[in-house]
């Protein structure tokens, strides 16, 4: 495996797939490849595409490649359990714009499905992520359905988080979950085509004012104004900008890429970009910190054990809080 890794490193596309099958059919793969990839990732911008079901990520997604790849970077598609997979679905549906990005070296595309281990989703994301970063790719673009912890995991994960939303999906404020508020850093209305557009982008515009009497944007993204640091000031913030797109049509592609660009810009000469490693580093050792103590404790207690804990906490025999102190103390005892 390690001249596997040490091939990634110099950017070989093979060798990129197959350090990411192996990541997927293995839990231990990722403990072995991220050690010897690390130094050599952070360069990396990752771009997180949500919103809802149908919205048009992933052909928005397949122009933005395309536009990138025009500026000669180098460019990695994730889809996070994509619901259209990349090779049968929208993405690459159509004959011209499979032609278009299948045979260029500089694209790689992949699909992660869920899977029932322990870190999940998310984890083998951010370590396919890394490979992708380590292997000389300039942009990464992740594609996650909007929906709940998905949404939450792509925004802690990327350095610039855009949320799609087509029109007709109820255009008043109220509609408008307010969780894309805390993070969106750019706000994407496509199928700008469609009639209700400019209403979409009217509300949405709306909810954004109406965002910043209550809170502070930090680095682009919403926070409750209790929870600002110190080094917050005026020129340290993002106006999150309201765009429209025609997808199908390339449609305000150049200035989506603009924006993007100029966020990654922004955060770099500002200490958002440390700030975003940072996030993103905290929920990685508290995943890992929490899979880890869950293998243990698995390990040390049968699962007959853990059932009847479980039946005696439901029967009130016992209560959780001295049950996990009990674990813990068993835990300490094992070693
Ligand atoms: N009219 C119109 N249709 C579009 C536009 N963008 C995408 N579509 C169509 O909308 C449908 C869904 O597009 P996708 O790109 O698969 O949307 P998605 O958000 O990735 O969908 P899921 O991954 O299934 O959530 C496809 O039939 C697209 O051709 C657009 O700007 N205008
Ligand atoms: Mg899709």
């Amino acid at each position: 495996m390690d001249e596997l890794i040490e091939r990634a490193r110099m950017g070989q596309t093979r060798a990129v797939a197959r350090l990411i099958t192996q990541v997927e059919n293995s839990e231990t793969a990722a403990s072995h490849i991220v050690p010897q990839l690390y130094a050599a990732t952070g360069k990396a911008h990752i771009i997180g595409v949500t919103g809802a079901p149908g919205s048009g990520k992933s052909t928005l997604v397949n122009e933005l490649a395309k536009a990138l790849r025009q500026q000669d970077r180098r460019v990695g598609i994730i889809a996070v359990d994509p619901s259209s997979p990349f090779t049968g679905g929208a993405l690459l549906g159509d004959r011209v714009r499979m032609r278009d990005l299948a045979g260029d070296k500089g694209i790689f595309i992949r699909s992660l499905a869920s899977r029932g281990s322990l870190g999940g989703l998310s984890q083998a994301t951010a370590v396919v992520i890394k490979v992708l970063d380590a292997a000389g790719f300039d942009s990464i673009l992740v594609e996650t359905v909007g929906a709940g912890q998905a949404e939450v995991d792509i925004a802690s994960t990327a350095h610039t988080t855009l949320v799609i939303e087509a029109p007709g999906m109820g255009d008043d404020v109220q509609s408008i979950k307010a969780g894309i508020l805390e993070i969106a850093n750019i706000l994407v209305v496509n199928k700008a085509d469609r009639p209700g557009a400019s209403r979409t982008v009217r509300a949405l515009k709306t909810m954004l004012q109406l965002g910043e009497t209550t809170m502070v944007r930090h680095h682009g993204r919403f926070m409750q104004t209790t929870a600002v640091t110190e080094n917050e000031s005026p020129q340290n913030q993002w106006p999150v900008p309201v765009l429209e797109t025609v997808a199908t049509e390339s449609t305000g592609i150049a200035e989506l890429v603009d924006q993007v660009l100029a966020h990654k810009t922004y955060l770099r000469s500002t200490n958002g970009w440390l700030e975003q490693e940072k996030v993103r580093s905290r929920r990685e050792v508290e995943q890992l910190l929490q899979a880890r103590f869950m293998a243990r404790f698995q390990t040390i207690v049968s699962q007959d054990d853990r059932n009847q804990l479980i039946t005696a906490i439901a029967n009130r025999e016992i209560d959780p809080y001295t049950a996990v102190a009990d674990i813990f103390a068993h835990i300490n005892n094992t070693g």
